[in-house]
């Protein structure tokens, strides 16, 4: 990072940094306003607020609001596809969809102002991170329903960087146009990243050579380790951002130049943080899953959301001069959570585990399956080079330390693999880092 010049642009100070009090105010305004739409727009909320005897006029603090039921991603299912707009489609002028694992996507609408308000929070994001409109931003992030690429794309716009609009995919042509276009800024997953960076390595390009000089990732969960092994493989500050289709895309926090946490665009998205099992809130610092409600949107706003995704809230001024509210890196989702042999474990918990290791590469994967009744974990991570490869006796040492380091910090006793370079897929899009072969 040495010789990148950072400024620190701070994109909306008067809410960026402003005090809690004035936040307090914007957020209890804007949440009434978003109950009072929903209640009026939205059979589906109109019949859980009566329900919960709490209409509109009933809902005179915060903890009111917190009596109400939380949103879950089945009731969106179940009023597939458009139960949740909240406006006349006349008034609708995008649809993006939430990239659904399993079943159809669920569509979410974005008006005009919509589309405006996400643009502010993007153009936020990248400014903290220290983008400017001399950037030139690549983004290699599928364009399509996932909201990724164009989120992005508006933000940069926005604060006048010059897109390159690459989308995913060509690993080859991506690194050409990085190095001839000139790009300062990479917009991807942080698991593409690193495959990028091996395969400039392969084709001879040194990434230090090229104009990058700041990374956005989101997307998908990763470590610190993670982080700091891409930045020193492209020399380049790497910043996190987050956020889901369901509540508007990218957009819901992101990481300042100065890495300590996600600031959160709390005038947006009001953020809880409950326990994932009792649905109980839980007090500021401590972990549980982040529910949402978004209180500046217009066609699609959702109240308590469960996100599924586990962190904690910190507050207090952050050394770049905004106060807003941060989380912590999201550890994993709640139903990412695998429970071998009785340990909960997250896949970043193994991820921050091997990273780092001798002989390892940060490529790795979770393969589960069933003996009986007993669910078996192998952690299969690829070696670095084929050093090893000569001699069956070093792959077993190496494995064996692995499997101690494992044992001793997260408690957990599993088969671990080693494979050759190459040997676990690269994806353009999310990570797959759990092989679920229980059911098989
Ligand atoms: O992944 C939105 C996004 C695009 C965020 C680009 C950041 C950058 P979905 O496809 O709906 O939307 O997936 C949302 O991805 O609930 C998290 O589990 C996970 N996720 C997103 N960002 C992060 C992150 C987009 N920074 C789901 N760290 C979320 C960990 C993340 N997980």
């Amino acid at each position: 990072m040495e010789g990148t010049v950072l400024k620190n642009i701070i994109w909306s100070p008067s809410v960026e940094c402003a005090t809690r009090e004035t936040i307090e105010e914007i957020q209890w305004e804007r949440l009434k306003k978003t109950v009072s739409h929903v209640y009026e727009n939205v059979p589906f909320y109109k019949r859980k607020m009566d329900e919960a005897g709490l209409p509109p006029e009933k809902i005179k603090s915060m903890s009111d609001f917190q009596q109400l039921p939380f949103t879950t991603k089945a009731d969106l299912r179940d009023n597939y596809p458009y139960g949740f707009f909240a406006v006349p489609m006349k008034k609708v002028i995008r649809i993006h969809a939430s990239s659904g694992t399993t079943g159809k996507p669920t569509p979410v609408g974005y008006t005009r102002a919509d589309i405006e308000m996400w643009s502010e929070c993007m153009a936020r994001i990248i400014a903290m991170a220290g983008g400017n409109d001399e950037d030139v931003a690549q983004i290699s992030f599928g364009y399509g329903l996932f909201t990724g690429a164009l989120g992005l794309h508006f933000g940069l716009e926005k604060i006048g960087a010059a897109v390159i609009p690459i989308s995913a995919g060509n690993t080859e042509k991506q690194l050409l146009v990085m190095n001839d276009f000139g790009a300062t800024i990479l917009i991807s997953t942080p698991s593409y990243a690193l495959h990028l960076a091996d395969s400039a390595k392969q084709m001879g390009l040194s990434p230090s050579k090229t104009k990058l000089r700041l990374g956005l990732f989101g997307a998908e969960g990763h470590t610190e380790a993670m982080n700091k092994e891409i930045e020193s493989r492209w020399d380049i500050l790497a910043t996190e951002n987050y956020g889901l289709s369901e509540i508007v895309g990218p957009g819901v926090s992101g990481e300042c130049y100065k890495q300590t946490g996600l600031h959160i665009n709390e005038d947006c998205f009001l953020p809880e943080i409950i326990d994932p099992v009792t649905g109980e809130p839980k007090a500021l610092g401590e972990e549980g899953e982040m529910v949402i409600t978004t209180i500046n949107k217009e066609a699609f706003p959702l109240l308590r959301y469960r996100t599924k995704d586990i962190t904690s809230l910190v507050d207090g001024q952050c050394p770049c001069g905004r106060t807003s509210m941060r989380m912590t890196k999201i550890k994993g989702r709640s139903d990412d959570m695998l429970i071998i042999k009785g340990v909960n474990v997250y896949p970043s918990q193994v991820e921050s585990v091997i990273l780092g290791m001798e002989h390892i590469s940060p490529y790795y994967q979770l393969v589960l399956s069933k003996k009986g009744y007993v669910d078996h974990m192998e952690v299969q991570v690829e070696m670095v080079d084929d050093s090893l490869t000569e001699n069956y006796r070093d792959i077993e040492r190496v494995e064996s330390q692995v499997k101690a380091k494992l044992h001793s910090v997260l408690g957990l006793d599993c088969k671990v693999r080693l494979r050759e370079p190459g040997a676990i897929e690269r994806t353009m899009g999310k990570a797959k880092r759990v092989i679920d072969n229980r059911g098989v």
